[in-house]
């Protein structure tokens, strides 16, 4: 996973000096929300998120931080999909209840 990650870094890495600076994380932010079909981000809110995750602030995202970042995204994609499922959950729970109230007023 972590290889993956520095696979990903080095790719932004357009100068490959080992940190992205605003420009290579702002293409790295514009590739993210392209590939999620969501509008590219601002750059004030680029600039927003590379202060977040910037944690050392010199101002650039080094390959820590970066990892960081990416597994936030993990934990906010999962969070999303685990989100989704109890609301389908709920539908067939409700479909159930409706079913047992159907038989319910049968059996009367
Ligand atoms: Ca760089
Ligand atoms: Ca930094």
């Amino acid at each position: 996973m972590e290889q993956q990650f520095k696979n990903y870094f080095e790719l932004y890495d357009a100068n490959n000096n080992g940190h992205l600076n605003f420009d290579e994380f702002t293409r790295y932010c514009i590739d993210v929300n392209h590939k999620m079909g969501i509008p590219p981000p601002q750059e004030e809110d680029v600039k927003k998120l590379m202060e977040k995750y910037d944690t050392n602030k010199d101002r650039t995202i080094s390959l820590p931080e970066f990892i960081d970042l990416m597994f936030k995204c993990l934990e906010i994609t999962a969070e999303a999909e685990k989100q989704k499922k109890p609301s389908e959950k709920e539908k067939s729970d409700l479909e159930k209840r409706v079913g047992v109230t159907t038989e319910a007023k049968v059996t009367a």
